[in-house]
């Protein structure tokens, strides 16, 4: 009986994960920001980038080396898939304020 509930509960939580998917990381985009202006991850991960836009006026995620592109109208939200990737440092920017809305992906090793 015991077995069977340990059993169970393994179960439940291995669904669980395989349901939660990649590790989700926020960015927000407000009227020609980014914050944070860095999204960190380690090398071979994959994450959901889930960008929102809490601004008045759309805004275009992009990045050249992240090879991304997509628009986020204001008060909605886009989900950006990321990885894996090798590590270093992967510029974006909002091409709807590209003079102001910077940021980037820093890949690396997680430091103990
Ligand atoms: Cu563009």
């Amino acid at each position: 009986m015991r077995l069977a509930v340990f059993i169970f509960v393994l179960a439940v939580s291995l669904t669980t994960q395989a349901l939660a998917g990649n590790r989700q990381v926020e960015l927000v985009a407000k009227d020609g920001t980014y914050s944070p202006t860095e999204v960190v991850m380690a090398p071979g991960e994959k994450i959901d980038l889930i960008v929102k836009n809490q601004g008045s006026d759309a805004e275009e995620f992009e990045s050249i080396e992240l090879k991304r592109e997509k628009i986020v109208a204001p008060g909605k939200s886009i989900t950006v898939r990321l990885g894996p990737l090798k590590a270093g440092a992967y510029p974006f920017f909002g091409d709807f304020h590209p003079g102001t809305a910077k940021g980037k992906v820093v890949v690396k090793e997680a430091t103990p």
